[in-house]
This record gives structure tokens, C-alpha cells and sequence, in this order.
């Protein structure tokens, strides 16, 4: 791995890794025509009523390659994407993989606040955008991001109404004639296997989300390797419903391992559950993923439901805690597999095993997915605790990289110096390998999947409204997320403060809405642990109580307390 500001895995470990077959030396863009020449007019990629066979899917990726290639766009630059799950995300990912273009997945929520701070980080070519979506227009606000960026980005737009001064992104890949001599110009420049194949988004914990570089050797392992786990196969139907710009969807194993095994990948722009219900059905899907925020819809929309869904085999489920009992209620409601999925962008990988006992699949998160996944349960000092001993998992491994992209002081404390990823999450190892995430260290919240630093939003609180002294963001238990953003500030005397006012601020800011906290706690001093920092522990446990008792008092969303 070359790119300036990524970590790459030490020599030995990586030639380690290529004997051991895990990294194939080969760059993602070359299975493409694997594919299409094995899969040819089998569908690939199902979108609405757009349908791509896996030979359309090569020849629409091979020409947007080009058309990049034609609008400035080069082998190592890095593009900004922000696109809905549609079939064009699937051609924009191949074609920068086929040219060697690198694409940063933000995902349809952020606005100018992550927007602009990605597109600066990565020093990005080009910023590809829906043009509306939702009645947003992304289009302006690519505009807006564009005109910031030092690296003077073009913007490129999929849709309908794209206005002069910025690319058609769906004629770039309007190109019938020619394929051979495109795909013979394309294999003469493969990019290298090493370089850096797409950036992913991290939660992180400290200020805006981390970037994380994943190269072609790791991440077509990360999916190829899932697949297999996983048993997907060429008659593989799998629903994304989950945004395909997170590594769940896209990857583990996602839309990339059904592609790989000649599988269709059906792709919806929401996993809200009549139109997801209707798709299983239409499709025949067999197999999904979703989070326990999406399964508890699912879970309550099923007694209603008329659909046929006695194609789904296998649901997967993962991103966040679980809620006691869900896996038997979606073994029992769906008459389906269930696997669980311990996973994260970083990269390690933990699934339950189809053929696993049926405690294993209900109580566990499962194990890892290679044999040099290297695991490690540590206390407060880095001491590695005894087998079975709940602590905070370290990892190493083939497909997590070895530091977040151009992050230096925070990859310091996010790694050890012998470059263990610090995963933040209390897990606990079965005697059998299983593992089971019992919480976390770090300072986010996870809602409904969708994690936020807290320390990004405490920042935002303090730089946008001058009456906050003080801020502390904290998880507050919520029904159907699992988690949901609750802010509790102390004001400076004589000062006052509502929901409302802080949302507003939020929204000025540009700041993606699912980060907008849901509610307010006004204290008079925040509890503080024995030496001085802020007690987000008491903090969290005084919030649900308080909420509680507002709740009672019918003024659900700003409630005070005296500390
Ligand atoms: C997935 O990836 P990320 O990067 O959005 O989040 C990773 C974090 C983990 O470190 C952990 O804190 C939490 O999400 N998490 C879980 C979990 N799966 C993820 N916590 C408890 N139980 C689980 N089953 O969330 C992700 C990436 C690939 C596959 C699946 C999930």
C-alpha cells in the first residue's frame, strides 16, 4: 500500500498473508470479467425494474472507467460518493476499481458538515451525488462541498436533472461499442492489489468519523471469505436493504460476495418493511442483513403482512446489541436461519455458522472468520485477562488495516504500537471461540447501527451555542433504536436552552440528521469520576431516569437536574 496517510501491514506479516492465500495479488477490478465471462446474462444486479446482467455490469463498468478517466479523474486519486443503494453504486464501485480510483462511501444522511471535512481529508477528484434524493438536492450540495475543497472536485451527477456545469455521471457509461478494446486498455493498467480499493467510515471516537482505507488484497478477501462462512452461492438472492455504502451490506458478505459467486443482488433504497416484505417475495430473496433496529420493524410488521416470504432462508443480523429473545422471535416469526454478525469497518469479521447448535446462534455473536485473526481480551492496562474473562478486545488480522487514513495522533491511542486494533468493545470468548459482546469502552452511541463519537457532538454543542458551558453527549435507551442521542449540557448562569435551539443549530451546521440529538438534560454540574472527568456512566443511568420521570411529568424532551 502506497497512498500517503494509510498504515500499511507490516512486510512480513503481508507476505505471510499472500502464502497463506488469503491476498490474492490480484486487484478487485479483474474478477469483474471472471464473473461475466462464468455468469454472462445471468442478473446480476436487480434495482427496481433495472435489471444488469453480470455481462452488462462488466461492459457499464469498464465504460464509466473510462468516462472517469475522460473527466480528469485518475489511477490513485479518491472520489467522494454519496449515492442511495441503486445499480449505478455498484458501477461506480467497479469502475474504481477497474481504474484504480478510490471511492470514500459517505453515506445519504451526512451534509455539509461530513461532506466537506471528507472531501478535504481525502482530497478528493470528483464528488458523485444523486441529484436529489428524498427532496434533498444533493446536487447543490455537492456544488456547495465542491467550491470549498482546495482539490478544485468535479462534481458528477446521477439523475435526471444535472445541470451544465457538472458531469452526467449515466452518460460517462453510455459507451455499447468498442468493449474489447476498452477491457484490453483497462488490463493494461490494472491498479496495484495493494493500493487502497475503497475508503469506509468509521464511527470513530473522537471528532468527525475516521476513513478507513481497505486495499483490494483485504477487502476481496473480507467478502470472498464472508461468502464462504456465509454459503453463498450462485443461486444466492440477497436483499440490501441496508445502505450498500456500510461494510455490513457491501461486503460481509453483502452484495460483493454474491457477485462473486454469480448470485443476484436485489438492491432497495430503504429497509422499510412492506416494500423489503414485497421485494423477498417478487425476487425470491433468500438471504439478507439487517440491524436489530431494522429486524424489530420487520418483527412488527409481519402479523400484517400478506407476502410470501418462504423464499428467505437466512437472515443476518448485526451491528449493534441484540435485545433478549430477538434471534428465536426472528427464527420463529420468518421461519428462517438466523446468523448473528459481530462486525465493524475496521475489519474483523464474527459470524454464527449455519449448521452451529441453536444456543450458539441465539446467545453468541459468533467467531472469526480466518485462522490468523488474532484476538485479544485485555483489562485497563493492556494485560491480557484469563479465557472466559469479559475485557476489551484487541485484533489483528488479513483484512484490518493497521491504522485509520491520515490519522496519526488518533491511530496512536486507536492501535498499540505492535498494531492491535482497539476495538472498544467488552466481549467475552467461549471456551468454544465464540464470542459475546457484552459492551463497550468507547464513547458512542449506537443508534438503531448508525454509530456517533460522542465527543464530535459534544463540540458541535459547545462551538455553535455560546450559553453551553459544558456538554456531554450520552446513549439514552431507546424503544425501537436500541440507543438514541441525548445531550446533557450545563449553561452558563442566567442562560436557557431548548431542544429546539439546539436541533436548529444543528441543522445551520449542516450536520447529518441522524446525528441531531433527540433529547435535552439541563444540569447544574455534570457527576464527576474520582479523578475529575466528566461520570458519563452516572450520567447515562441519571438520563434514563430522569426521561423516565419527565415522562411521567408529560414534557418528554428537555428535562433538568440538579447535580
Ligand atoms: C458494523 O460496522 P460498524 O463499523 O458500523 O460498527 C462496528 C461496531 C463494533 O465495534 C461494535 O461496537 C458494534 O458496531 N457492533 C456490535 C455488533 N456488530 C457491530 N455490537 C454488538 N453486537 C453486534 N453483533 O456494525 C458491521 C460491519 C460488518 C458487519 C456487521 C456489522
Amino acid at each position: 500500500m502506497n497512498r500517503p496517510g494509510t498504515v500499511p501491514w507490516p512486510d512480513e506479516v503481508a507476505r505471510d498473508y499472500c502464502a497463506k492465500g488469503y491476498w490474492r495479488n490480484r486487484p478487485l477490478g479483474a474478477y469483474l470479467w471472471e464473473w461475466a465471462d462464468r455468469f454472462r446474462s445471468r442478473t446480476a444486479v436487480v434495482d427496481g425494474d433495472h435489471r444488469l446482467s453480470y455481462r452488462e455490469l462488466a461492459e457499464r463498468s469498464d465504460a464509466l472507467a473510462e468516462g472517469l478517466a475522460r473527466s480528469g479523474v485518475r489511477k490513485g486519486d479518491t472520489i467522494l460518493v454519496q449515492l442511495p443503494n441503486c445499480w449505478e453504486f455498484v458501477v461506480v464501485l467497479l469502475a474504481c476499481a477497474r481504474l484504480g480510483a478510490a471511492p470514500v462511501l459517505a453515506l445519504m444522511p451526512h451534509r455539509e458538515h461530513e461532506l466537506s471535512y471528507l472531501a478535504e481529508l481525502a482530497e478528493v477528484a470528483a464528488i458523485v451525488v444523486r441529484d436529489e434524493w428524498r427532496g434533498y438536492e444533493h446536487q447543490q450540495l455537492a456544488a456547495t462541498v465542491a467550491a470549498d475543497t482546495p482539490s478544485a472536485a468535479t462534481v458528477m451527477v446521477v439523475g435526471d436533472h444535472v445541470y451544465p456545469e457538472h458531469v452526467d455521471l449515466r452518460s460517462l457509461m453510455r459507451q455499447a461499442d468498442e468493449v474489447a478494446a476498452r477491457k484490453h486498455r483497462l488490463d493494461a493498467a490494472p491498479p496495484d492489489p495493494r493500493d487502497v480499493l475503497l475508503f469506509l467510515l468509521s464511527g470513530g471516537t473522537t471528532g468527525l468519523p475516521k476513513v478507513i482505507a481497505r486495499t483490494h488484497n483485504d477487502y476481496e478477501y473480507n467478502a470472498r471469505r464472508s461468502g464462504e462462512v456465509c454459503e453463498f452461492h450462485a443461486d444466492t438472492v440477497y436483499l440490501a436493504a441496508l445502505p450498500i455504502a456500510h461494510n455490513f451490506a457491501l461486503g460481509s458478505p453483502g452484495a460483493l460476495a454474491t457477485l462473486m459467486n454469480g448470485g443476484m443482488v436485489v438492491l432497495l433504497p430503504s429497509p422499510e418493511p412492506r416494500a423489503a416484505f414485497a421485494e423477498i417475495e417478487r425476487e425470491q430473496v433468500n438471504v439478507t442483513s439487517v440491524v436489530p433496529a431494522v429486524a424489530q420493524r420487520w418483527l412488527d410488521a409481519l402479523p400484517s403482512a400478506s407476502d410470501d416470504l418462504a423464499s428467505l432462508q437466512v437472515i443476518q443480523i448485526g451491528g449493534s446489541v441484540l435485545p433478549d429473545g430477538m434471534v428465536r422471535s426472528l427464527i420463529t416469526g420468518f421461519d428462517c436461519q438466523v446468523q448473528q454478525v459481530f462486525g465493524m469497518a475496521e475489519g474483523l469479521l464474527n459470524y454464527t455458522r449455519l449448521h452451529d447448535p441453536y444456543d450458539v446462534v441465539t446467545e453468541t455473536q459468533g467467531r472469526p472468520i480466518c485462522a490468523d485473526d488474532e484476538l485479544l481480551v485485555v483489562d485497563e492496562q493492556d494485560s491480557p485477562l484469563l479465557p472466559g474473562t469479559p475485557g476489551e478486545l484487541l485484533t489483528r488480522g488479513p483484512y484490518t488495516p493497521r491504522g485509520y487514513f491520515a490519522a496519526p495522533q488518533h491511530n496512536a491511542r486507536a492501535f498499540t504500537a505492535d498494531g492491535w486494533y482497539r476495538t472498544g468493545d467488552i466481549v467475552r470468548i467461549t471456551p468454544e471461540g465464540n464470542l459475546s459482546v457484552t459492551g463497550r469502552v468507547k464513547d458512542q452511541i449506537n443508534r438503531g447501527g448508525e454509530k456517533i463519537a460522542a465527543v464530535e457532538l459534544e463540540d458541535l454543542a459547545r462551538d455553535l451555542l455560546p450559553q453551553v458551558l459544558d456538554a456531554a453527549a450520552v446513549a439514552q435507551t431507546h424503544a425501537e433504536l436500541g440507543e438514541a442521542v441525548c445531550m446533557c449540557v450545563v449553561l452558563r448562569p442566567g442562560s436557557e436552552l431548548s431542544l429546539a435551539e439546539l436541533q436548529e443549530a444543528f441543522e445551520r451546521k449542516g450536520v447529518a440528521r441522524f446525528k441531531f440529538p433527540e433529547r435535552l438534560a439541563i444540569f447544574s454540574a455534570f457527576p464527576q469520576t474520582a479523578i475529575g472527568k466528566i461520570d458519563k456512566k452516572q450520567l447515562r443511568l441519571s438520563v434514563d431516569h430522569l426521561l423516565d420521570e419527565s415522562f411521567a411529568a408529560d414534557s418528554p424532551q428537555t428535562s433538568r437536574q440538579a447535580h
